[in-house]
């Protein structure tokens, strides 16, 4: 086919050029391409830090980098990969591109708002990453007190102040959504007939909202006991450094649903689409995202056991744990039952969808051991919980990312990526990432602890097997780089329903229109209304 054959139509991607036009821009679609730029940007950053980890795993002995420059690794890591790659991802970039096109929608509700948080990501971004060229920190993403406060001799003050202020795009996106799908639903889009994608996203906003907030206060207590000395969390000021764990994890348990809520919703959309069966269950799905936004807010002490916390208090939280597990499983056993009887078939982003769903139900489970007081008591603090972590962030969030990412590929480039390319990188994924992760159970269940850059001989081998595995998974994650952006220029065109799906998105153009729709749709039927071919 002719490769230089132009857009036929006025899309939202040639209403105007040069990089003036997209820097001011107010339409949703363009400032969810500005995310994914600069998001793709800080996800390889965080991931050289990781192969650098890795590397120096390979050898029992610390012979790469010193134990202080480690401890720089994987803070740098966990900083970026937490704060300006999983929570912002599905959100930031995918959300911003479908929530209007979903509900039939012009635009968000606050057009400006949404710039505004893309320019308050990157100034957070440059913060972190400027204080971390500067010298960095080494207090682990978790900045526990009064190390953080009082010892530390890095840079944590202006690392806060990147956090502090990407909390604030965070909270910007959350209220935009929750506004825009409460206002802006397109005629006969009831709240019954929404995409999950679209429930799953107006929970996380309520949960941006709610919770961001308190990372941002008890990171500015953090900076002020720093600076002036104020007996907040060290003890020997008088202050208490539980505090800090406690409002550290009122927020941060939360955010792993910020993380894997959006995630579940865009599996849901691929699952429904590639077993052309209307989703099982769809208002358990619903109550079931709202059930586990709300029990995620109930649970923060199961990362505190071992804190001295009190025996009731450590039974309370076990408790609550093991509940956020019914609604998580109701969708896993949703999820399976529209794939029975439907008519499957395996796209790269089905293969995406059903990696989310396996290596998520291994976290969850794996979750569930850690809830337990008296197991996690041997196995807080190891690889255990450094692999139970990234089943859910990595294997979960990050497989969900990259099906939606070309799931709607067509949409928001008006091109086809290769398929063939698609699967093959989604299966050295799953391989990767499974050869990386899963011997770490086997590490921490040794005993293992996590942050350290020695350990002993016989544990070479689990962790050889590791940083073997993160090579592939390396290789894994740079494939789509690369064809997708090849398919920008060379991929057949898209027509506007490449895979004969449900949903208002599907009826805007690809890509679509500057104000998405030429007349507003309206909705005469429920979610998901595929029809079974059998
Ligand atoms: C190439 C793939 C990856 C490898 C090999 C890797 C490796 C590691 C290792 C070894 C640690 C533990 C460091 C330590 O405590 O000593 C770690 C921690 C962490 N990783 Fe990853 N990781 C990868 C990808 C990711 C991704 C994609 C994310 C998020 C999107 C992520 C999020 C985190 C977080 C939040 C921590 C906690 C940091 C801390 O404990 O302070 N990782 N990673
Ligand atoms: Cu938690």
């Amino acid at each position: 086919m002719n490769t230089s054959t132009v857009l036929q139509h006025r899309s939202y991607i040639n209403e105007g050029y040069g990089l003036k036009s997209w820097l001011i821009t107010h339409d949703h679609k363009r400032i969810a391409l500005l995310y994914l730029i600069s998001i793709t940007l800080f996800f390889f950053v965080g991931s050289m830090a990781a192969a650098m980890i890795r590397l120096e795993l390979a050898t029992p002995s610390g012979d790469l980098v010193s134990a202080e420059t480690y401890n720089k690794l994987f803070t740098m890591h966990g900083v970026i990969m937490v704060w300006f790659f999983l929570i912002p991802s599905i959100p930031a970039v995918l959300g911003n591109f479908l929530v209007p096109l979903m509900i039939g929608a012009r635009d968000l509700a606050f057009p400006r708002l949404n710039l505004a948080s893309w320019y308050l990501y990157t100034l957070g971004g440059g913060f972190t990453i400027g204080a971390l060229i500067a010298g960095g920190v080494d207090t682990g993403w978790t900045f526990y007190t009064p190390y953080s406060s009082m010892f530390s001799n890095s840079y944590v003050v202006a690392v806060i102040v990147g956090v502090f202020i990407v909390g604030f795009s965070s909270i910007f996106t959350g209220i935009n959504f929750i506004v825009t799908i409460h206002k802006m639903r397109a005629p006969g889009l009831t709240w019954f007939r929404l995409p999950l994608f679209i429930w799953a996203n107006y929970a996380t906003s309520v949960i941006l909202v709610m919770a961001t907030p308190v990372l941002a206060m008890t990171l500015s207590l953090v900076a002020i006991e720093r600076i002036l000395q104020i007996g907040i969390f060290d003890p020997a000021l008088g202050g208490d450094p539980l505090l800090f764990q406690h409002l550290f994890w009122f927020y941060s348990h939360p955010a792993v649903y910020i993380m894997v809520l959006p995630a579940m919703g865009v599996a849901s959309e691929i699952i429904t689409c590639f077993s052309r069966n209307p989703i099982f269950g769809y208002r358990f799905m619903a109550y079931a995202i709202l059930g586990i936004a709300v029990i995620g807010f109930l649970v923060w002490g199961h990362h505190m056991f071992v804190s001295g916390q009190s025996m009731y208090a450590g039974m309370m939280f076990s408790l609550l744990s093991f509940l956020v597990a019914i609604p998580s499983a109701v969708k896993v056993f949703n999820w399976t039952a529209t794939l029975y009887n439907g008519t499957i078939s395996f796209e790269a982003p089905m293969l995406y969808g059903l990696g989310f769903v396996g290596l998520f139900m291994i976290g969850g489970l794996t979750g569930l051991f850690l809830a337990s007081l008296a197991l996690d008591v041997h196995l807080t603090d190891t690889y255990f919980v450094i692999a139970h972590f990234h089943y859910i962030m990595v294997g979960g969030a990050v497989m969900a990312y990259f099906g939606g990412i070309h799931f709607w590929w067509p949409k928001m480039s008006g091109r086809i990526y290769p398929e063939n390319w698609g699967r093959f990188s989604a299966i050295v994924i799953f391989l990767g990432f499974n050869l990386t992760f899963f011997p770490q159970f086997l590490l921490g269940y040794l005993g293992m602890p996590r942050r350290y850059h020695q350990y002993p001989e016989e544990l070479q081998w689990l962790n050889e097997i590791s940083s073997a595995g993160a090579v592939l998974l390396a290789v894994g994650y740079l494939l789509p780089l690369l064809y997708l952006l090849w398919s920008l220029r060379y991929g057949r065109i898209a027509d506007s329903n490449p895979w004969k799906a449900k949903g208002l998105e599907w009826q805007a153009l690809s890509p679509p229109i500057r104000d998405n729709f030429e007349d507003t749709p309206v909705v005469k039927e429920k979610a998901y209304a595929y029809i079974p071919e059998h």
